[in-house]
């Protein structure tokens, strides 16, 4: 079975919200870097820059992590942070700035514990928060979004299937069984 939960134009309603949120919370965007959590939290995170750069007249950074590179416990902290898929995020400098997470859904938890980690690793940032597109229920840890899309509340076998344009061609979210 297969429901459609956004179309297109409801994707881009919920990000230009979002992203009015984070500019009405954080009184300006100054201090902000999103870094985005791959594969589709990238593009999420940039459509949010985007329209941050559209509103405020702002370049805000975006950084890329990928979890699955730092869940790799083979690998010492500074291979981590040389590899190529976490390069962009070294290169940021995170120190007493404001670091929004992005991805495109939250289930338990436990990629945004590891992201925090991550981030911890490369540097102390003032503060984390977090967007997703979709909250999907069933957390295994204490954990929320500051930012979210849409509450889709699943049942544990349901997935939610997040479509973008720039790799899947089209914006679309649907719930599947
Ligand atoms: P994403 O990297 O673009 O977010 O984890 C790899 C992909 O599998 C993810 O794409 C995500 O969309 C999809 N996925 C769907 N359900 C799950 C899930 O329960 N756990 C994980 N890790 N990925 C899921
Ligand atoms: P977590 O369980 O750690 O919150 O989520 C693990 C990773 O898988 C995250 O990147 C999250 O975006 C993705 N994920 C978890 N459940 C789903 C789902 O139902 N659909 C999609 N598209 N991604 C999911
Ligand atoms: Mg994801």
């Amino acid at each position: 079975m297969e429901k459609e939960i956004m179309d297109a134009m409801a994707m881009k309603r919920a990000l230009t919200r979002i992203t009015y949120e984070i500019i009405e919370r954080n009184k300006g965007v100054e201090d902000i870097v999103l870094i985005g959590i791959k594969t589709r939290g990238v593009f999420i995170a940039r459509r949010i820059a985007e329209r941050l750069k559209q509103l405020e007249n702002f370049d805000i950074p975006v950084g890329e992590l990928d979890i699955a590179e730092y869940r790799d416990d083979q690998k010492s902290s500074a291979e981590k942070r040389s590899s190529e898929a976490n390069s962009s995020l070294a290169r940021l400098d995170l120190k007493d700035r404001k670091v929004i997470l992005i991805d495109d859904v939250l289930y338990t938890g436990r990629t945004i514990r590891a992201a925090m980690d991550a981030i911890m690793d490369i540097n102390r940032p003032a503060q984390i928060s977090l967007a997703v597109l979709v909250d999907r229920g069933h957390r295994e840890l204490p954990i929320r979004a500051d930012f979210v899309g849409k509450n889709i509340p699943t049942a544990q076998n349901e997935k939610i299937n997040v479509s973008v344009r720039e790799i899947d061609g089209e914006d679309v979210v649907l719930l599947t069984n």
